[in-house]
């Protein structure tokens, strides 16, 4: 079974050691523990990665593509943190190994909060967006990957 990548961006290292009342208490270690029983629950197995540093997110999305062609990765979930609302990079990062599914996840309803946030340079090239679950979102988009990829 090909596995999941599941991706975080900058500044989701301090997961749960500050901002609680907007991220929760969960460490991203934590995070990490619970995606990959998710993963595993449904048959496939997960690997971690986070990056503060953009070119090595989207050094990331180029082998996940690599992996992808070569049926070795089902999908990639991913939180680009704040790279979301800035990056072009990342959303050309995307749109260049489509047809690889990336589901874009956020904590935090970033509708809800400043205007800034409210746009995404990497929802256009997604395969599906999950906001504001907390991060239970993590699970629910593993999920709604492999519901998407499943094959008839
Ligand atoms: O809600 C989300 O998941 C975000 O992607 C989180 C980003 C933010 O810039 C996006 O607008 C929405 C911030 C990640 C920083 O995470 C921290 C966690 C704990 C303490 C400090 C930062």
């Amino acid at each position: 079974m090909p596995a999941i990548l599941l991706l975080n961006g900058p500044n989701l290292n301090l997961l749960g050691t500050r901002e609680p009342a907007t991220y929760g208490s969960t460490t991203l270690a934590d995070v990490e523990v619970r995606s990959r029983a998710t993963a595993e629950r449904l048959g496939h197995t997960l690997e971690a990665f986070q990056s503060n540093h953009e070119g090595a997110l989207i050094d990331a999305i180029h082998a996940a593509g690599k992996r992808f062609k070569a049926g070795e990765l089902l999908g990639v979930v991913f939180n680009p943190g704040a790279y979301t609302h800035t990056s072009v990079a990342l959303h050309d990062a995307i749109a260049g190994v489509a047809p690889l599914p990336v589901i874009e996840v956020h904590i935090s309803n970033v509708h809800a909060r400043e205007a800034f946030r409210h746009h995404s340079y990497v929802s256009p090239a997604a395969a599906g967006i999950v906001v504001g679950f907390g991060v239970a979102g993590y699970d629910l988009a593993i999920e709604g990957l492999v519901r998407k990829t499943a094959k008839a």
